[in-house]
């Protein structure tokens, strides 16, 4: 792909906007017609809404300054999800809300997240998210030439299937599974005994529909508003193994030509934005709220909650593939993130 398309863009957003730039007191540079953001998934899921959420706060807030326009299913990189940090590095996409898993392949430090069973709850997500975890990863993508604002989210990924209901990681043997683009999950599923097959999110529908694949992990929201029961995926375990936060960023030429005023803006748009998001993402889905897995198990879906003791066979089958990936994380990190869960 040609490093020259966003350049020779970019100077014809600014020739068409150029006499609007005269206008306002904080138009101090030329601005694009249109910011292109970059999800996954599009609104309803919790993703999109949390996405759409900030571009309608900033062009609100920017009085219209800053257009900002989604662009779901990764289809400014061909629905390959996993090349999303790189295309926003370098300017074929402006904005992104990505998700941590899509971009591991260029920052290994955010497969953190997919550690096997190191967050037990919420409360352990944003101990990582809202402290100096998180602090430490939004360094680590500045240094990467993007610039992160905050924090939205997809989810405690659960794992469903058409096959049988899993209580036991016996019960994982030989099960097909999709799993998404960063190696660990394939390790992790390997030490379980299933048999993962990676695949994008574009590939994964298909995949489901057709049979392809006996199952599948991700939040419960996606299981929801697409009606995977209707796919045949009857058997859920509310394992909740690995979260997937959402990270809000912004190419860093982009940033950069914003005025401080407006930087301020979509900084605050974001955080706004996630905390939305994350509100929604997990509706019917807490401790005290169980109301969407029961609107599920309407649909006549079999959902298996494994007790302590269950939960605990699964944690032992996979710290192996847990401490090897602690090397590859980067030990003091790994630590961090411990110690922020043992003090949440
Ligand atoms: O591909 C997936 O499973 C999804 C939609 O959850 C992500 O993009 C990580």
């Amino acid at each position: 792909m040609s490093i020259f398309k966003p350049i020779a863009t970019l100077a014809a957003a600014a020739a068409l906007v150029a006499p609007l730039a005269l206008s306002g007191p904080a138009a101090a540079q030329a601005y694009k017609e249109e910011y292109r953001v970059s999800t996954v998934l599009p609104v309803p899921f919790p993703w999109g809404v949390a996405a759409q959420r900030w571009a309608d706060l900033v062009a609100e807030r920017t009085d219209g300054r800053i257009n900002m326009q989604l662009y779901p299913g990764a289809q400014l990189v061909q629905g390959e999800q996993t090349r999303e940090f790189t295309a926003l590095r370098r300017g074929i996409i402006d904005m992104a809300v990505g998700s941590t898993i899509n971009w591991s392949p260029q920052i290994p430090q955010l497969n953190i997240f997919a550690l096997p069973f190191l967050m037990p709850d919420y409360a352990a997500l944003d101990a990582l998210t809202q402290g100096p975890v998180g602090e430490r990863l939004f360094e680590i993508i500045e240094e990467n030439g993007v610039v992160p604002l905050g924090w939205a989210e997809n989810g405690f990924r659960e794992v469903t299937n058409s096959v049988r209901p899993i209580r036991t990681p016996a019960d994982m043997e030989g099960l097909k599974l999709r799993v998404v683009g960063s190696p660990i999950f394939n390790d992790v599923m390997t030490a379980l005994g299933a048999n993962p097959t990676q695949m994008s999110w574009a590939d994964a529908q298909p995949a489901l529909t057709t049979g392809a694949v006996d199952g599948q992990e991700n939040p419960l929201t996606i299981y929801y508003n697409l009606k995977m029961h209707e796919l045949g995926q009857t058997y859920i375990t509310q394992w909740g193994y690995v979260a997937d936060p959402l990270i809000f960023a912004v190419n860093r030429e982009v940033w950069e030509s914003f005025t401080e005023e407006d930087r301020e803006i979509v900084r605050q748009a974001a955080i706004d934005a996630g905390a939305h998001g994350i509100e929604v993402a997990r509706k019917g889905l807490t401790e005290d709220d169980q109301s969407l897995v029961q609107e599920i198990e309407g649909f006549g879906a079999t959902v298996v909650r494994l007790t302590d003791e269950g939960r605990a066979a699964f944690v032992e089958a996979t710290r192996p593939v847990y401490e090897a990936w602690r090397e590859r994380i980067g030990g003091d990190l790994v630590d961090l993130a411990e110690d922020s869960i043992a003090n949440r």
